[in-house]
């Protein structure tokens, strides 16, 4: 008998704690609307710090906001095994989305102390500040910072719709730390993460073994047509921003077709301005969001869209640009850690199976800097993004008991 084997987490504790942090930044519908950097950031952000400090963990803040508690090993001077997500949510969020890795992360440290287990190294628990990029892209905007893609200074300049500055909006919920971003050394860095797709629930399986992670582009395009008359503006006399943008759209999806069955592409985020029903649509601003798991195709399609944006602006006499808002390359996850959650898997009894993310992720980033691996639990319909969005508690249970396992395996028991 392994010192793991009875290792099982309290599955009713850390459903309460998702029930109890799903009140704070409720949405209309059931979900959460917890957006980063709002009050309701902040409100669960001190929740999540009480609840690691009962729990005998010291709470780190770095520059960019990101949350590490930390629980004690008996060598001090390891590089600790992280474990972690984020407590952001998107404006129709659902109250599973990231919260289940941070407070699964915070359910393996009450069972280690349940267990009186002392692991070899420490190990912490992560919130990473703005994941969901919604509010101020991109997204995995803090966890990319602090793996070295991008300079704390431009993410504390980025601008939400409101013109309001990352960094003002840091300091104005008073989560800034002091501690360098990107100056901590991780072992091993693991995420628990619900699927936000169908293919766990629709083949019965518990478990995803996240192998790969797609690559993903965002694209902010803005229109610039002329804003005139609806009804005494002739037809041929028109510069009309709208009907750019929705012929954009509609070649984003006919692209995106062309690569099936896993490239993705869709225009989630449109303004347009005057947004008044009797004048042109002068200008429209949308972001296209564009992933594959394949690098060259995910690099054609981008090319084949900005081509077919340019050939739509020119016939209807409107201008363009287009800025890079996010992006990143299809991801591999580290060889060992992706083992180490398969065979936590096997010994738990859980049916597993490999899988490639979707949806990005903080490990998308951290695996630049640290070995990195995610486990994936299925989620109803496959619906995320959307107030909706429901699992298990067994299925929370098993993914927390699956990363419980491989966490401890990597950071060893204490002789
Ligand atoms: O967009 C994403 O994939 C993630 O949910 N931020
Ligand atoms: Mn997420
Ligand atoms: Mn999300």
């Amino acid at each position: 008998m392994s010192p793991t084997s009875n290792l099982q987490i309290d599955a009713d504790r850390l459903w309460d704690s998702l029930e109890e942090m799903a009140k704070i930044g409720p949405g209309v519908a059931g979900g959460n609307n917890r957006q980063t950097l709002t009050d309701a950031d902040g409100e669960g952000r001190h929740l999540f710090k009480r609840w690691c400090e009962a729990a005998g963990a010291t709470m780190g803040l770095d520059t960019m906001g990101n949350m590490f508690a930390r629980r004690e090993g008996a060598d001090p001077q390891a590089d600790p095994v992280y474990v972690g997500s984020h407590l952001d949510t998107q404006p129709t969020g659902g109250k599973y989305d990231g919260v289940l890795g941070v407070l699964g992360g915070l359910e393996l440290l009450r069972t280690l102390n349940d267990l009186n287990i002392r692991t070899r190294r420490p190990i912490v628990v992560v919130n990473w500040t703005n994941e969901e990029g919604t509010r101020f892209a991109p997204a995995m905007l803090a966890s990319g910072v602090f793996a070295g893609l991008h300079e704390e200074d431009w993410a504390k300049a980025r601008r939400d719709a409101s013109g309001k500055r990352f960094g003002d909006e840091l300091k104005r919920i008073g989560w800034e730390g002091e501690e360098p971003v990107g100056a901590r050394k991780i072992a091993a860095f693991f995420e628990l993460h619900i699927e936000q797709g169908p293919i766990l629930e629709d083949e019965g399986i518990d478990i995803g073994v996240v192998t790969h992670g797609q690559g993903l582009y965002w694209l902010e395009v803005t229109l610039t047509g002329k804003e005139s008359h609806t009804g005494s503006t002739p037809m041929w006399k028109r510069r009309n921003a709208g009907l750019g943008m929705a012929r954009v759209i509609e070649l984003v999806h006919e692209v995106a077709m062309d690569y099936q069955p896993n490239a993705v592409g869709t225009v989630g985020q449109m303004d347009v301005h005057p947004n008044s029903r009797n004048i042109i649509p002068g200008r429209c601003t949308f972001t296209i969001d564009i992933r594959s798991p394949d690098k060259a195709v995910l690099d054609e399609m981008r090319e084949r869209i900005e081509d077919g944006i340019d050939t739509i602006a020119e016939a209807l006499d409107v201008d363009v640009s287009v800025e890079e808002v996010g992006h990143f390359d299809p991801v591999t996850f580290d060889e060992t850690c992706v083992a180490a959650i398969r065979r936590a898997a096997e010994e738990l009894g859980y049916s597993h199976r490999d899988i490639v993310s979707g949806a990005g992720h903080d490990a998308c980033w951290i695996n630049r800097v640290a070995p990195t691996a995610m486990v994936m639990c299925p989620c109803v319909d496959g619906l995320s993004h959307n107030e909706a969005e429901a699992i298990t508690k067994e299925w929370a249970a098993a993914g927390a008991n699956v990363l419980l396992r491989a966490v401890v395996e990597t950071a060893g028991i204490e002789a």
